[in-house]
């Protein structure tokens, strides 16, 4: 038995099923080890017992010979006959503590998870370590248990904080998506994954050392780069005006760069909203097709994604993946989400299957994704008279997403899950035309895809969590102050004289908008 504590962080799940036709399984195996695997689990749900002692010997003697621990799947029997490192149970396999009597002192023991219940069973029953899974769909597995996507898993992940045991993640994982789940997966208390479980990515790969090592980069990218900060003064004051003249600076960078919005928006304020975001220098894109997202992605600088009337979620779907892929911000304003279970569901779906950089709603839609009851929702509006600690439900909500949210209102609250900032600027008839909300998160994107450009020109990042904090603060805050702003202006306007005459006037003193109006007339409070 290996005497050193076990890396769980390239975990090789063995199938021999998926490996390509001619390739040997011994020669994956150790190839799969020369290029980053960690520890290897011996998986055989077919073959009988004498095949399955030969393979796991065998298999033992490569991953040995490399100093890498080897587990078997289920059979606690032939764990014991070959002297594995331990076992992998499943919920249906035996329990932990017979198998704790059986093995020997020091085996490692791990178990299968796919809910809450499941984790806080494998805490009491003094597991080594958890497999959470499975994170998305997978046809490796039959009997497969629901998916869980990265925010399951991340509550999962919960479960285990305070505790000494491991968690991996299982199901549908790819060097593709690896990033998107250990970014996602992280419990609130930002306890991430210990590792990644993967059997097709490697085992059915034409070039098992390639596809380890990419993995393995992959984790090691996430673990080595500590989350970006925005580059904040050492005071309040300080802080208020970086983040004001950050933002202005990219007012200007919009100007200069034009950068395309990809928008999938509402059909009530699309016409509006393309118009802001032309106003702002910048240039719309309303396009909902699936066909079409990943060719966008590739040239758009930011995606707003806006379901105030969900007719196109497959393609929301698509195009937050593709987003995600090529790092461009997401902006998600899950509009009205509370007032239906459909959008419930829908919201969750959407933020499982990619990481948004901010999501911005009002004080019921925001209220809802923190699950908090003190704001109720009629419709697409909010109601009451708002939350008694604006500050700390942002900074909560930021920090479980792992996302800049952005709550509006007669107030407007931004947080990156440490800071808390409270924005003062803005104007009644705002509340009183369709679609203000609507054109703020179009506004963040526009603001968003500036802060993409001058991060993407810098090249200053190597994995995707740049682009979700930082500049995506001050692309929200920018985004908010624009629309505000200039709705001060409009509203003071001589040729303004209601509601009708009040929304030309304000794609106008968008358009005319300058760095130097923003810093003049932000009005913006710091909660530390
Ligand atoms: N266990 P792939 S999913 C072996 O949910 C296994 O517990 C799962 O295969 C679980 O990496 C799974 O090819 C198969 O998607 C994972």
């Amino acid at each position: 038995m290996l005497t050193n504590a076990p890396d769980y962080s390239v975990y090789l799940v063995t199938g021999r099923d998926l490996l390509p036709s001619g390739a040997d399984y011994y020669q994956v195996i150790e190839q799969a080890i020369k290029g980053g695997a960690t520890i290897v689990q011996v998986r055989e749900k077919k073959c009988q017992t004498w095949d399955f002692l030969e393979i796991a010997s065998r298999t033992k003697e490569i991953c040995h010979k490399h100093n890498v621990p080897v587990l078997i799947n289920d059979r606690v029997d032939i764990a014991l006959a070959i002297e594995a490192d331990g076992v992998h149970l499943g919920q249906e396999d035996m329990p932990i503590s017979i198998a704790r009597k059986l093995l020997p002192k020091g085996s490692i023991i791990g178990v299968s998870c796919n809910s809450v219940e499941d984790a806080r069973n494998a805490v009491k029953d003094g597991a080594g370590y958890v497999g959470i899974g499975p994170v998305w769909f997978t046809q490796t597995k039959s009997d497969l248990k629901p998916t869980l996507g990265p925010r399951g898993a991340g509550e999962i992940l919960e479960t285990l904080s305070g505790t000494q045991i491991k968690a991996v993640a299982i199901g549908g994982i790819k060097s593709s998506n690896v990033l998107r789940l250990l970014h996602g997966a992280v419990s609130t208390s930002d306890r991430p994954l210990d590792g990644v479980a993967v059997v097709g990515d490697i085992m059915a790969a034409q070039d098992p050392f390639a596809a380890t090592l990419r993995l393995s980069e992959c984790y090691k990218a996430f673990t080595k780069s500590p989350p970006p900060q925005f580059s904040l003064g050492s005071n309040a004051s300080d802080l208020s005006q970086n983040i004001v003249s950050h933002a202005a600076t990219l007012l200007k960078t919009i100007r200069e760069v034009g950068p395309l919005v990809h928008q999938i928006t509402n059909n009530v304020v699309m016409n509006q909203s393309a118009n802001a975001t032309l106003a702002l220098g910048a240039s719309p894109i309303m396009a909902t097709a699936v066909q079409e997202m990943e060719d966008l992605s590739k040239v758009s600088g930011a995606l707003l994604i806006n379901f105030g009337t969900i007719g196109d979620k497959l393609g929301m779907l698509e195009a937050g993946k593709c987003a995600n892929a090529t790092r461009k911000p997401i902006v998600f304003d899950p509009v009205a989400i509370g007032a239906t279970q459909h959008r419930r569901s829908a919201a969750n779906e959407l933020l499982s299957a990619w990481q948004a950089s901010v999501i911005k709603g009002n004080p019921a839609e925001i209220g809802a994704l923190a699950n908090s009851a003190e704001v109720k929702t009629l419709g697409v509006d909010s109601l009451g008279s708002g939350f008694a600690d604006p500050a700390n439900l942002v900074r909560r909500l930021a920090k479980k997403e792992r996302c800049i949210i952005a709550m509006t209102g007669k107030k407007d609250w931004v947080s990156d899950g440490k800071v808390a900032i409270c924005i003062n600027n803005g104007h009644e008839l705002l509340s009183k035309i369709t679609g203000s909300g609507c054109m703020v998160g179009t506004s963040v994107a526009t603001f968003c895809a500036g802060a993409s450009a001058v991060a993407t020109s810098a090249s200053t990042y190597d994995d995707e969590r740049v682009l979700v904090r930082g500049d995506m603060l001050a692309g929200a805050i920018g985004g908010i102050l624009a629309i505000t702003v200039a709705s001060e202006l409009a509203a003071s306007r001589q040729d303004v004289k209601g509601t009708g005459t009040f929304l030309p006037a304000l794609i106008d003193e968008l358009y005319n908008l300058t760095p130097e109006k923003l810093v003049d007339r932000a009005q913006i409070e710091i909660f530390g």
